[in-house]
């Protein structure tokens, strides 16, 4: 298997899964539809969605079988950018190496069509899974609860919270960090297994797996808030610092937090390996995200 291969082929998959899936930019309101796939086909890593479909692989599934949740994955991923940018919360000019959708278009625009790709996510599931009651039940319920108050927005909420006071503690950041940034990492894997039939002790892997990916993930992303340029991160780098936020980098300093990434994803990794089927893809792309460099 040659990696960038496989990722590039799992890449172009969900960039064809997003064209055929989403409403037409035509459909009306046609500034609506636009909006959406504006911010969707920007392009981003397609992490979350590379993932759901390299675990239903994994297990066996071939073919777009997993391509529908893997959509839903990146619509949500991409609506909580969307309200992440706005001035009411990050307040953000760039992203994904475009204006944000604010600034190309206007915030109640990007507010709508936050709100638009939320509610898709949840539709294309009802319907791609439909004559699989059971399977549409479980990725609806496992995408909901990652999304929601408990954890992605949750996550968010208690974000902007801690924004607002001189130091976040531990708890606190770890908190931000398992719901606002590892649920949906969690929920990519969860989704991939669920479509791949994962028995409940699989599951259980994948979930360990993916809070370990998440925070490995998260902690790098404030690494390279402090040493990327915001070219090579497609979004504004320093704004941490800038903005007096508590991150990793701020509490244990950046070396330390390295080897925290590191661990986590030697964790994730080890997680994987347990899982049946060929994983190698899967371990790869760990290896992979904990190297990044933007
Ligand atoms: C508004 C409900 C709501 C949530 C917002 C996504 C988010 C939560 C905030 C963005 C800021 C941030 C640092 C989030 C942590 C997760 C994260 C690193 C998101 C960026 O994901 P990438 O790097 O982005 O995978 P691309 O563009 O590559 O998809």
């Amino acid at each position: 298997m040659n990696f960038l291969d496989e990722l590039q082929r799992l890449v172009a998959q969900v960039e064809r899964g997003i064209n055929q899936h989403l409403p037409l930019p035509d459909a009306a309101p046609r500034r609506l539809h636009t909006a959406m796939r504006y911010s969707l086909e920007a392009g981003g890593k397609r992490l979350r969605p590379v993932l759901a479909l390299a675990t239903a692989e994994a297990l066996g599934v071939s073919g777009d079988g997993a391509l529908p949740a893997a959509v839903a994955l990146e619509c949500i991923h991409t609506y909580s950018l969307i309200h992440d940018d706005l001035p009411c919360m990050d307040n953000d000019d760039l992203r994904r190496g475009r204006p944000t959708a604010h600034k190309a278009f206007d915030e109640a625009t990007a507010l709508l069509a936050g709100d638009a790709l939320l509610t898709y996510a949840f539709a294309l599931l009802a319907n791609a899974y439909a004559d699989q009651p059971n399977l549409a039940h479980g990725l609806i319920r496992e995408l909901a609860t990652a999304a929601g108050s408990q954890r992605l927005i949750g996550g968010q909420m208690a974000d902007l919270l801690a924004e607002k006071k001189a130091n976040a503690t531990s708890e606190e950041l770890d908190f931000i960090h398992l719901n606002k940034t590892a649920a949906m990492i969690e929920a990519s894997l969860v989704m991939g297994g669920l479509v791949g039939g994962a028995e409940p002790s699989q599951i259980a892997t994948l979930r360990t797996a993916g809070r370990h990916l998440g925070l490995s993930f998260q902690i790098i992303d404030d690494i390279l808030d402090v040493t990327a340029t915001s070219h090579d991160l497609g979004k504004t780098a320093g704004k941490d610092a800038r903005t007096g936020k508590t991150t990793y980098v701020t509490q244990h300093g950046l070396e330390s937090a390295r080897r925290f990434a590191a661990a986590h994803a030697s964790a994730a990794r080890l997680e994987i390996a347990r899982f049946p089927g060929s994983v190698g893809f899967l371990i790869a792309l760990i290896e992979s995200m904990a190297a990044r460099t933007k």
